[in-house]
Order: structure tokens, then C-alpha cells, then sequence
């Protein structure tokens, strides 16, 4: 091949790179010192940490703390003429930095030591691996590296994309069975649809629709089962009849539902909504979706290890499309990554949603496999742990190639052992 032209004499290029360890590699492929590379990797990423009403005493204190070290931070104008109470804030830093930052903070009045300590918490769960499972009542869900698909079967006459197809119990089972043998690795059965404006259905008529295929499918399936539900009557029974999973769109908000799933030993599925499926488009103004959403799974979470259900078996949702436009479902799937700072695995149902069909002008929920597919790589990119999805076998294939591509990225550096003391990798 032909000497580079001179312009190119350097071949100057921006390294598209990922986690610490594909840095490291890139940092000794110059053959750098192993112990510089340790040094160097803490350097490398700038981690940018967003936080809500900051005290007007300590944004400045913050701000120049950060610029001690090396970093920044932005807040409000006001701050400087105590024109706010509060601020909301974005601190920028590298791990290293932050490192040297929090015991500092942790001097500081003001507020600043909970505030450092949330900063710690939010990063390392941000930045590590996450759970290696999820507990469920009798079976657990092994977690990671690539996104556990959660297959769905809707036993319902009237839900928006399968509606009817599975009402008959020995279809529903037949689809649960593909479905595993297309590579689900847990099952989510649903006998009630909640799509925006659903009739509510009774818990003795959900129940009814439930109980036949339920049982069948935790007798003959090898997975986890969970059961898509906003009754506390039906997750009782459920729980009783051996379900491992509470996936409840009401985001535990029922007291009896958090007392079930903490007394039955099972993992539940916290998604965000506001209101019910019958009300919740009828109001779709947030101030800012991505906090609120943040702020409210916080908070059900934070209730429900209240309530004596661990932390081990919690799973936080963003309900896209539940209460949302289009714009704000895929503003929050953007940036669906932020939600790993909570410290639980992250699930997202994108799956033939409406938002899709927006985004890509396909109006037939059942031609919208493939977005769905592209939203379900995109979350892997950023570290969620479940994807809920009609169509498996295309979503497995896709998540497996997603993994082999991520293997090449996460080979380990020479320097791995400098590099655990730098800082945790996802
Ligand atoms: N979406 C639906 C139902 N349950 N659960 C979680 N955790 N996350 C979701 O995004 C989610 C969910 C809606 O989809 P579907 O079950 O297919 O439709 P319907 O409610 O009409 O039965």
C-alpha cells in the first residue's frame, strides 16, 4: 500500500474507545510504562454527576472543591447573587479526581458530606459491574454481561400488539415454550393489558385468565416466571402458585403489594408510571421527565428495602410510554444509562410500543420487530440488565452479536492488576 500522504503522516485518529480495560489496552499499545497506565486510565473519562437542589451554601464551596482538583462544576447564575435557595448542579471530573474530591467534601457543613456520600454511591453503581443476579422467589435471574430477555406473553383479548392471540391457554403456553427455546431467559405472562386508556379488568378476572397457563409454564419451563401485574390479589396468588417475579407497572406503590413480594421472597419489577393506564396520557407535563422518573424509582425503591424486600431482588423500569409522548419515551431511553447510578439492574420494555412507530413511521405494532431491536441494542450499549420483548429469538440474536462485539472491547490489559486499584468497570 502506498505511503500515507502527508497530511495523513501521523495518521492522527480519535480513539473510539470504551471501559477502562479497552482504555489500558490502548494506553500499553503505545508501550507505556504498566504502571503509568494504572496512572493514566483514572485520567481518561470525564464522569459527569447531576444533582437537584444543591443548598446555595455549598454549590460555591462545591464548585471551587472541584476546581482544586482539576475539575468543574456548573451551576445556577443565581448562586452567585443568592438570587436561588438551591441549585440543581453537574460536576465534572475524572475518577481519579473524584477520589481526592469526596474525603474533602466529607470535612465540608453545608450539607456536603450526605451530598459526597451520594456522589460515592451514584458512581460506583454507575461505574460497576452491578448485580450478578436477581433473586426471584424460587428461581434467580444471572445477570450480565449482555441484557437477560424477558419474553412476553399477553393473555389478554384487548392488549395493543398480541391482543387475543394467546387468550386460549394452550396457545399462551405453546408461545412461552418458543419462546425459551428462541433463547428467553425469563418469561413475563400479563393478563391484563395496560395500554393508555385499557378497561380495567377485575383481579378475579385477570386471575381467571392467569391461573391456567401460570401453572403450566412453571411446571414445564426451566426459567424464571414472572407475572405482569398491578393487583396485589393476583400477586398473591401467583406468588402462591410458584411465580418468581412481581412485574408490577404500579412501581409498588400499594403497600399490600411491597408486604407480598417482601413475605414471598420475590423479585419485583419497579417501573415507573403516574396514575393508572386508564389516566395516565391524560397528563404528560414533567418539568423534566429524566428527574422525575429518576427521583420517583428512587423513592420506590428506597420504600420497598423499607418494607424488607433486599435490595437483590429489585429491578428499576422507566415505563417508557406509560404516562409519556413519544419525546419523552425516547428522551429516557437516551439516556436510560443514568438510571444504573440507582444501584439496581435497569429493565426497559420498548417492544412494539407506539413511540416506535413514531420514531419510524411504521403504524402496524407488528412490523416494528426491528426498532424494537434497535432500542434493545442500544440499551445493552448502555448497561441495562433486562429487555422485556415480544419477538425473542430476533432480540437474543441481536443482544449475542452485541456481546461478541463487546468481548473484543473488554480483552484484559497487561497492567490488569494496576488497573483494579484505578477505578471499577461496568
Ligand atoms: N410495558 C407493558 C406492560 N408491562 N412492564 C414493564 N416492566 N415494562 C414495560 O415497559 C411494560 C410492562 C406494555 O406492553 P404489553 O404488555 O405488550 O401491552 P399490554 O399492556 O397492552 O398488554
Amino acid at each position: 500500500m502506498a505511503e500515507a500522504p502527508g497530511a495523513h503522516r501521523f495518521a492522527a485518529r480519535v480513539l473510539d474507545w470504551g471501559p477502562p480495560s479497552e482504555i489500558a489496552r490502548e494506553l500499553e499499545a503505545t508501550d507505556s510504562d504498566p504502571e503509568g497506565v494504572g496512572i493514566m486510565v483514572r485520567k481518561a473519562r470525564i464522569y459527569a454527576v447531576r444533582l437537584e437542589e444543591v443548598p446555595l451554601k455549598a454549590a460555591p464551596l462545591l464548585k471551587q472543591e472541584l476546581l482544586a482538583v482539576g475539575g468543574d462544576a456548573a451551576h445556577a447564575r443565581g448562586v452567585a447573587d443568592h438570587s436561588v435557595a438551591s441549585s440543581p448542579a453537574v460536576l465534572l471530573a475524572t475518577w481519579g479526581q473524584y477520589q481526592r474530591l469526596l474525603p474533602k467534601l466529607r470535612r465540608q457543613p453545608f450539607s456536603l458530606r450526605p451530598l459526597a456520600d451520594e456522589v460515592d454511591r451514584a458512581l460506583r453503581a454507575y461505574a460497576g459491574r452491578g448485580p450478578p443476579r436477581l433473586v426471584g422467589a424460587h428461581r434467580s435471574l444471572s445477570l450480565g454481561p449482555r441484557p437477560r430477555v424477558l419474553g412476553v406473553v399477553n393473555i389478554t383479548p384487548d392488549s395493543f400488539s398480541d391482543g387475543g392471540r394467546f387468550l386460549e391457554p394452550a396457545r399462551a403456553l405453546a408461545e412461552a415454550e418458543r419462546m425459551v427455546a428462541d433463547g428467553a431467559d425469563a418469561v413475563d405472562l400479563g393478563a391484563e393489558s395496560t395500554r393508555p386508556g385499557a378497561v380495567p379488568v377485575s383481579p378475579e378476572a385477570e386471575w381467571s385468565r392467569l391461573e391456567p397457563v401460570l401453572g403450566s409454564v412453571i411446571a414445564r419451563l426451566g426459567v424464571p416466571v414472572s407475572v405482569d401485574t398491578r393487583h396485589a390479589e393476583v400477586a398473591r396468588r401467583a406468588l402462591d402458585a410458584g411465580a418468581d417475579i412481581i412485574n408490577d407497572v404500579g412501581g409498588l406503590r400499594e403497600p399490600e403489594m411491597r408486604r407480598l413480594v417482601a413475605r414471598g421472597g420475590a423479585a419485583a419489577i419497579v417501573m415507573h408510571m403516574r396514575g393508572s393506564p386508564a389516566t395516565m396520557q391524560q397528563d404528560t407535563a414533567y418539568a423534566d421527565v429524566r428527574t422525575e422518573v429518576y427521583r420517583a424509582l428512587a423513592g420506590a425503591v428506597e420504600q420497598a428495602e423499607q418494607d424488607g424486600i433486599p435490595s437483590d431482588r429489585l429491578v428499576v423500569d422507566p415505563g417508557l410510554g406509560f404516562g409519556k409522548t413519544a419525546e419523552q419515551s425516547l428522551e429516557l431511553l437516551a439516556h436510560v444509562g443514568e438510571l444504573r447510578s440507582l444501584g439496581y439492574p435497569v429493565a426497559i420494555g420498548a417492544s412494539r410500543k407506539s413511540f416506535l412507530g413514531w420514531a419510524t413511521g411504521e403504524p402496524d405494532p407488528l412490523a416494528r420487530g426491528d426498532a424494537g431491536l434497535a432500542a434493545a441494542v442500544h440499551a445493552a450499549e448502555h448497561g441495562v440488565a433486562i429487555v422485556r420483548t415480544h419477538d425473542v429469538g430476533p432480540t437474543v440474536r441481536a443482544l449475542r452479536l452485541w456481546e461478541r462485539i463487546e468481548t473484543a472491547r473488554r480483552a484484559l490489559p497487561a497492567s490488569h492488576e494496576a488497573m483494579a486499584a484505578a477505578e471499577p468497570e461496568l
